[in-house]
């Protein structure tokens, strides 16, 4: 048995019953074998074992009441997965599916995607069974208060900053940072995602959406194509969806569909963004709701997907961005793609496509860049926000932009390249998963036994 798989099978005895991190673990992993031949370093100091075990992991109890006055109870979390290159950094989810593996393989993810930027932050990833929606401001607040009431003694501007997620947007970053200002009498960047006059930076909600979409002309460059004139698939109506619908739209794309926990929305004529940011920021409702002032899109319900995928897949496009959530691209969906001709796909949610999907795209060779690097520029443009506290200033949005487009550029190349290095060209799965890991590991291996 090779170490990897010795690696990977201990996991699952050790970790009973998580599934999602097991999906991520052997992704990276199987990746890893062409490095781990050729430098021998890594197993000799038990860089591969160290790395899927996190440095610590926060379980707590927060307890709070709803309008009715009753007693509620959540599961609460935070992975400080690895801190070799800087502090502990990644999002914050409240969804009822979070559960420890979840939030381990998110965790996970997040230290390679942060190496990737090239930036000095660890990986981590917190979040609660909580489901906001449905949820009252003032139930939300106060869940929020009593999540911080315990979590505030773990983070810190040098010790880890966490962020959004799904089910985590401004209305809650703003209960996360005031509850713990008054904890700590201390206004620091601690959280990323503010609002812009308590210490946010322009851009940062805008910026996973418009990375992953930079990240998609890259792609399609290669292949001498451009996004302008595509149709593209957008699955999510969240903040990720929403800022690539926004920047395909501004890049000359017809975006035709998103998708919600209700179903999937699909406008021929291009999705209305204004509509749709109405319905999912501000009324927070079902994208049904789209249907009332565009009688010519279609919405189908989830007890109308098809038994073995989603509906968003099976349309007609050249390009696809998948943003809402792990796993909802099923092999199914992929051939379904496949068959409609998409020839790139860019991943904005964090494991969108299932292990099987994946090996589709790569047999078909299309251009396929994985979360980890194509969803890179929401934590990249998190850590410019870092960068912005610890100077007290604030930087123009034509300066953050432009510094997004570098990181994602960076991240384009150093994917590619580490792929040609390996000789697998094209390949940007082995080449983010190869590169992170490296980064990493040699900070691990330089810093001594940790
Ligand atoms: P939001 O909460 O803003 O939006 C999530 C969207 O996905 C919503 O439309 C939601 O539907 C839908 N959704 C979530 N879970 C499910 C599910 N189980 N089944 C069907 N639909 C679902 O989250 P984000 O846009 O921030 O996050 C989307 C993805 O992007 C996640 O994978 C996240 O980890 C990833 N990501 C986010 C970053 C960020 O900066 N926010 C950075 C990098 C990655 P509904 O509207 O009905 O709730
Ligand atoms: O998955 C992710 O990269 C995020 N949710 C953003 C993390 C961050 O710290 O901005």
């Amino acid at each position: 048995m090779s170490r990897i798989d010795e690696v990977l099978l201990n996991l699952q005895r050790s970790s009973p019953a998580q599934g999602e991190f097991y999906q991520a673990a052997e992704e990276v992993l199987e990746s890893l074998q062409i490095l781990l031949d050729a430098d021998p370093r890594y197993i000799e100091q038990g860089v591969v074992e160290r790395m899927v075990e996190p440095e610590r992991q926060i379980l707590f109890r927060v307890a709070w009441t709803d309008d009715d006055g009753r007693i509620r109870v959540n599961k609460a979390y935070r992975v400080q997965f690895n801190s070799a290159l800087g502090p502990y950094k990644g999002g914050l989810r409240f969804h009822p599916s979070v559960t420890a593996g979840v939030i381990k393989f998110l965790g996970f993810e997040q230290i390679f995607k942060n190496a990737l930027t090239g930036l000095s932050i660890g990986g981590a990833k917190g979040g609660a069974d909580f489901d906001p929606k449905g949820r009252s401001d003032g139930e939300v607040m106060r869940f929020c208060q009593s999540f911080m009431t315990e979590l505030h003694r773990y983070i810190g501007p040098a010790v880890d900053v966490p962020a959004g997620d799904i089910g985590v947007g401004a209305r809650e970053i703003g209960y996360l940072y005031g509850h713990y200002q008054r904890l700590t009498g201390r206004y620091e960047g601690a959280l990323t995602g503010k609002g812009l006059n308590w210490g946010g930076s322009l851009g940062r909600k805008e910026a996973t959406g418009y990375g992953c979409v930079y990240f998609a002309e890259h792609m399609l460059n290669e292949l001498a194509l451009g996004l302008q004139g595509t149709t593209c698939l957008v699955s999510g109506a969240g903040n990720v969806a929403i800022h690539t619908i926004e920047k395909l739209i501004q890049l000359g794309a017809t975006p035709v569909s998103c998708s919600d926990s209700t179903g999937t929305l699909y406008h021929p004529a291009g999705i209305d963004l204004d509509a749709l940011k109405k319905i999912k920021e501000v009324e927070r409702k079902s994208l049904v709701a789209y249907l009332e002032a565009h009688s010519d899109a279609e919405f189908t319900p989830l007890a109308d997907y098809p038994s073995d995928g989603h509906a968003v897949w099976r349309y007609s496009a050249e390009v696809a961005f998948p943003c809402a959530t792990q796993n909802e691209l099923t092999e199914a969906d992929a051939q379904a793609l496949l068959a409609n001709g998409v020839r790139c796909v860019s991943e904005g949610a964090n494991m969108p496509s299932t292990a099987e999907a994946v090996r589709c795209f790569l047999d078909a060779g299309i251009a396929y860049g994985p979360g980890k690097a194509a969803n890179a520029g929401g934590v990249a443009t998190s850590q410019l926000e870092m960068q912005q506290n610890a100077g007290l200033t604030q930087w123009s949005m034509p300066k953050v932009e432009d510094r997004l487009r570098d990181v994602m550029a960076g991240i384009y190349r150093l994917c590619r390249d580490t792929a040609q290095e390996f000789g697998s060209p094209g390949n940007l799965v082995l080449g983010a998963n190869i590169a992170g890991f490296r980064r990493v590991a040699d900070a691990m291996i330089d810093q001594g036994l940790r």
